[in-house]
């Protein structure tokens, strides 16, 4: 049993017994190794209420509640029930690295999840292509359900043996799921992205001490950043002088590096977007030329990819329907798309890895150039 482990548990029995001792007596109890410790695990306690984990009313715990019977399927039961999670690490005494029974509904992420012997014996993390991340210590409870689904390797599938500018029938876009933070920092370890043949690729972002992995930047509890120790600082600012809050993060600027060629070095945030855009208009160029339709790219609309019907380059609210979506894809579109997709989904890609985004990104635009009428010309491949 890790240390942390016991102290929750010393913590709930300080907890007990302080509201045993309230209960039964009025006289003053001197008992400050208790009040210590609960206070500790009230401050705990109240992070974790008022994090995303804890949001039960979230659609990422809700999206099964009209379902019969009411339960979250065992594919999906690993990262959207606590039950769930605990069944795939084997804490609940079944097989580990499988979920063998669905996850109860509206079971958001409690202490129970990340603490127990299972999860402290957790070192590595499988993601969706097959791929196995080791020696990750307690950041392998996130990179558990940080990771994704769907991969690479299903696209790779998808196309084996197809033309690379036929279009097949009816394929809709591929994609990662969501806020697959740990296969975006992985990178090559991962192979997460669809990497080109030919082309090599950032392996692990190594950032600096003490910011190289997820719980050294997030607090587990609050998921915030973690702040400086001993202080209210925001950890980031002992080496980004530019930063005092979250607001100032999208604005780090290390490289000075023009990647989107837009003619000035911006921050890593802004250039990542910049090249974002870039392949957007390569990907719509590219299929106006092969598929007969102009593709669109709206993050905020399900699924994704439509058809910019009068090919402004914008989608609007009629053309985000879900009957308009893009379904004209050829395997070199899919590919690019699938690395569209893979860098949109993690918001925080130019933090997690910002170089193998950067990479993914250009050689899907240099793929479809072809095509497109979208040269790399002016863009830097880090
Ligand atoms: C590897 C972990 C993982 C697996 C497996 C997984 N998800 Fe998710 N899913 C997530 C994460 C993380 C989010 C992010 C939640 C958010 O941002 O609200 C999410 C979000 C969602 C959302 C909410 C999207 C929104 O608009 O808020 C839905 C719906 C969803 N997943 C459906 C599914 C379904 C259906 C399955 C099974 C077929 C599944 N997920 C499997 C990790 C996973
Ligand atoms: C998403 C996973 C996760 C959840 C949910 C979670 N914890 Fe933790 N907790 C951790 C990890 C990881 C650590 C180790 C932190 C470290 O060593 O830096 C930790 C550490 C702790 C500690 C040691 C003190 C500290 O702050 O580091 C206590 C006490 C604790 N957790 C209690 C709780 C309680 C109580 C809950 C529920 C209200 C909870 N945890 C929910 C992952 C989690
Ligand atoms: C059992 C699966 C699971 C585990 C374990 C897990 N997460 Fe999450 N995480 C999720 C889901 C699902 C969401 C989205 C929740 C929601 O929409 O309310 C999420 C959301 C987040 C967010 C987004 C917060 C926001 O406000 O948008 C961060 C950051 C995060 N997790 C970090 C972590 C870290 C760090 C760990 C490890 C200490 C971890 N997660 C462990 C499933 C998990
Ligand atoms: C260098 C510090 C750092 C490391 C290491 C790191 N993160 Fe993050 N992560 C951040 C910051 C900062 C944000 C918020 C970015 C923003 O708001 O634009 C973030 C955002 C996220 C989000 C939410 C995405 C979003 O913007 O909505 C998730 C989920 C997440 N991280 C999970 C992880 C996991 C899991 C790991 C480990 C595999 C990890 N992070 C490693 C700093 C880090
Ligand atoms: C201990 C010093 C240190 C801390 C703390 C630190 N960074 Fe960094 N950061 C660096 C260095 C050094 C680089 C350049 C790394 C490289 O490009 O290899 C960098 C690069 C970056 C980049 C640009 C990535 C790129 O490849 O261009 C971003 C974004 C970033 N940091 C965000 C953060 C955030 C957010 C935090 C707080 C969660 C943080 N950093 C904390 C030292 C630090
Ligand atoms: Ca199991
Ligand atoms: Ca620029
Ligand atoms: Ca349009």
């Amino acid at each position: 049993m890790k240390k942390s482990t016991l102290f929750v548990l010393l913590a709930v029995v300080a907890l007990a017994l302080v509201a045993w001792v309230g209960c039964t007596t009025k006289e003053a109890v001197e008992a400050p190794a208790a009040e210590e410790t609960t206070s500790g695990l009230n401050v705990v306690a109240a992070k974790w209420a008022g994090s995303a984990h804890a949001d039960a009313a979230s659609e990422a715990f809700n999206h099964w509640n009209e379902d019969d019977p009411q339960e979250v399927p065992p594919t999906c039961a690993k990262c959207h029930s606590s039950t769930g999670f605990q069944d795939y690490i084997g804490a609940d005494g079944s097989e580990t690295g499988k979920v063998d029974a669905a996850g109860k509904i509206v079971d958001s992420i409690n202490c129970a999840t990340c603490h127990n012997d299972a999860a402290d014996k957790l070192d590595a993390a499988k993601l969706p292509n097959g791929t196995e991340l080791s020696a990750l210590g307690q950041n392998a409870i996130c990179s558990t359900c940080h990771s994704g689904m769907g991969s690479s390797k299903d696209v790779a599938d998808k196309v084996a043996g197809l033309a690379e500018d036929d279009v097949i029938a009816d394929q809709g876009i591929m994609g990662v799921h969501y806020l697959a933070a740990a296969s975006t920092q992985a990178g090559a370890d991962g192979g997460m992205g669809f990497q080109y043949e030919g082309k090599t690729y950032a392996g692990t972002f190594k950032h600096a001490e003490p910011v190289n992995s997820c719980t050294e930047c997030h607090d587990p509890h609050s998921l915030h950043t973690q702040e400086v120790p001993g202080s209210d600082a925001n950890l980031c600012s002992t080496c980004h002088s530019d930063v005092k809050s979250y607001q100032d993060y999208k604005k780090i600027s290390m490289s000075k590096v023009d990647y989107d060629g837009d003619g000035t070095a911006e921050s890593t945030y802004d250039e990542i977007e910049g090249v974002r855009a870039v392949l957007i208009k390569a990907l719509a160029g590219y299929s106006t030329a092969k598929s007969g339709a102009t593709f669109g790219f709206n993050p905020a609309a399900y699924p994704y990819a439509f058809i910019d019907t009068n090919a402004d380059g914008t989608l609007s609210e009629e053309e985000s329907a879900f009957p308009n979506q893009f379904k004209a894809f050829t395997p070199r579109m899919l590919k690019a798309a699938y690395n569209l997709m893979f860098v949109t989904k993690d918001p925080a890609a130019y933090i997690h890895n910002a170089d193998y985004a950067l990479q993914l990104m250009y050689d899907s635009i240099e793929s479809l150039s072809e095509f497109s009428g979208v040269s790399t010309q002016g863009l830097v491949r880090p």
